[in-house]
């Protein structure tokens, strides 16, 4: 048989903690030195584990995806959820490895966020998303803690264990009410005995392997919309192993995410306890979301950097018209472009962290970190689909073929805008949070303190940029309405990400003399950072939805 003349080399992934400079200034930059200096090592081991240990167990549970069996062989009701050991077992190390932990230890206190963002950064995108567990989990036990010292007492330990931990699920979607959670029909009925039963369906609930979750539910006689909410904590399972009064309707078939379990849940006097009493339960379960929001943030920026390894590697093998893609300068001029907008993604995700893991101390500026945190979840997220889009684009048609691993990352990235808050939820959630305390001012200050944190000549013209955008930004601030609500959300994001992205490129240019961030920081502002200025109401609504010629 003749051999093939041509075979083309696989593109191989890195060790990230080792090979992505943005992933590892970030830290080093935001890290006082002794944290820096201990988990460094501890990184690096866990990059190396991401491409040779938990990438092929990614692998394989992508390959079987969970399957629901509703009834046994002999015409019980069991409602089996099977999902593939390889998942499971990904869990479980999730856990290990500080997932669900490290937010809680001591050892780093206030950047204890951060580090544990690194670590999310290495597993997140070889992990068949796994990590949506643990998002909930981690949250899960935010809320307890905050919320209910009885119940964080019996669960938080659980939650928190890197063995034998227990997973949460977070149960807050219906059909009569999406990202209108005031609408949530789930009933909860108190028994004679005092305790509570949840009567309702969900309509998504991921991770339905969780042992507990947290729902939303409406105490019969209690007032319409969110205001009637209250919040309760379930078990999954009863002592002996049967279904707390839950019946599986489905499984969902979705784009991606194909790993995760997400089920249809029908409650039939499921048994659930009140968490921190009745009442307040969307501003109780409002700190799970900021939390799996940052985590989400997180999921696509590991998303992004996985391809991009990938991509990297990909320009150094591959020959196209005589040369290597990377020698080619279109393709240069691209992958630069992606790369200022990883930079900026980085940059933005890794300062929510900061912030909310300062406040999780009890320090920190809560009214700073209200207002980023859905401007990272809104912002980042978009931007893993974008960037992951372009990237498998640089592939050719390779990209476009299931088994180079590229288009699960495209799938999974795609979730990230959806769960937790769609990019216009996010966008009406900065309008609350500019609404409350001093959210406008201290985000401007903070504009303005990061792009001035260091002076360098190769920093002077997107100083003025940002300048400039942040007059836009204080002249919009005052008359804010939803229908600006996204274009505002967008400047302020955009706007953000250019400040910290000067303050990373003058780190890098003191600390490691590496002009690479300013050279980001460079492109990133050569485009406008705040959006112009909308037409009115009535023709935005004629364009957008009038279907006759
Ligand atoms: C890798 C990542 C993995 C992630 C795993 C995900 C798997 C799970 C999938 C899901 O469960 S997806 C479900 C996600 N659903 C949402 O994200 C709901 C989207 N909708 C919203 O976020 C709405 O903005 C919201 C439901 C919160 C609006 O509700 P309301 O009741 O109309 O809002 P309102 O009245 O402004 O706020 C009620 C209270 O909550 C107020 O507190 P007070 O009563 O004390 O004044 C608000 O201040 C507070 N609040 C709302 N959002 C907050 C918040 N507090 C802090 N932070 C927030 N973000």
């Amino acid at each position: 048989m003749e051999m093939d003349p041509f075979l083309q080399d696989q593109p191989q992934p890195s060790n990230r903690f080792r090979t992505d400079q943005t992933f590892g200034y970030a830290l080093e930059r935001i890290l006082p030195e002794d944290v820096w200096n201990e988990v460094a090592p501890a990184l690096d081991e866990l990059g190396q584990r991401a491409i040779t240990e938990w990438a092929p167990l990614g692998d394989r549970a992508e390959a079987n995806p969970p399957r629901h069996v509703p009834y046994d062989a002999w015409g019980r009701r069991v409602d089996r959820i099977e999902a593939d050991p390889a998942w499971l077992e990904l869990v479980r190390i999730g856990q290990e490895i500080g997932l669900t932990a490290i937010p809680y230890e001591d050892r780093f206190g206030p950047h204890a966020r951060t580090v544990h963002l690194a670590v999310l950064d290495l597993f997140g995108p070889v992990s068949a998303v796994a990590d949506c567990p643990l998002a909930m989990t981690d949250a899960a036990a935010r809320v307890l803690l905050n919320e209910d010292a009885e119940l964080a007492a019996r669960y938080a330990p659980l939650l928190t264990a890197r063995t034998d931990g227990w997973t949460s699920g977070q149960w807050m979607t219906e059909k009569e009410g999406g990202s209108d959670v005031g609408r949530t029909g789930t009933v909860a009925r108190q028994r004679d005995d005092g305790t509570w039963t949840l009567h309702g369906t969900k309509w998504f609930t991921s991770a339905t392997t969780a042992n507990m979750s947290l729902a939303l539910a409406r105490p019969e006689g209690a007032e319409t919309g969110s205001r009637g909410l209250s919040l309760f904590l379930l078990e999954l399972r009863n002592p002996d192993g049967s279904w707390n009064g839950l019946t599986v309707r489905r499984l969902k078939d979705k784009l991606g995410t194909k790993a995760v379990p997400t089920a249809e849940l029908d409650l039939d006097g499921t048994v659930a306890t009140p968490v921190g009493g009745i009442g307040r339960g969307v501003a109780k379960i409002a700190a799970m979301l900021n939390i799996t929001r940052v985590h989400a943030a997180m999921g696509s920026l590991g998303g992004i950097g996985g391809v991009l390894d990938l991509a990297r590697d990909y320009a150094a093998r591959r020959e196209a018209y005589g040369r290597l893609l990377r020698d080619l300068p279109a393709h240069r001029a691209w992958m630069a472009r992606i790369a200022a907008e990883y930079e900026a993604a980085n940059a933005l995700t890794f300062r929510a962290g900061e912030l909310l893991g300062a406040v999780e101390r009890g320090g920190g500026d809560p009214d700073l970190t209200r207002v980023v945190v859905p401007l990272a979840k809104m912002a980042v997220c978009r931007q893993g689909v974008w960037v992951i889009s372009e990237v498998l684009e640089s592939f050719g048609g390779a990209g476009y073929l299931e088994d180079t691993v590229l288009p699960r990352a495209l799938r999974d990235a795609h979730v990230q805008c959806i769960w937790e808050g769609t990019t216009s939820v996010m966008a009406l959630d900065v309008l609350r949070a500019l609404a409350k305390g001093a959210g406008a001012e201290v985000f401007l200050a903070d504009v303005d303190a990061r792009s001035h944190a260091f002076d360098h000549p190769l920093l002077e013209e997107p100083k003025l940029t940002v300048a400039a955008a942040a007059e836009r930004l204080k002249a919009l601030l005052p008359e804010a309405s939803e229908q600006g609500a996204r274009r505002l959300a967008w400047g302020m994001a955009r706007t953000y990400q250019a400040a910290l992205m000067i303050e990373a490129a003058g780190w890098a240019l003191a600390h490691k003399d590496d002009a690479r961030p300013a050279t980001a920081v460079t492109m990133f502002t050569a485009e406008p950072l705040v959006g112009p200025d909308l037409p009115p109401d009535e023709d935005l609504a004629a364009l957008a939805f009038d279907r006759e010629a």
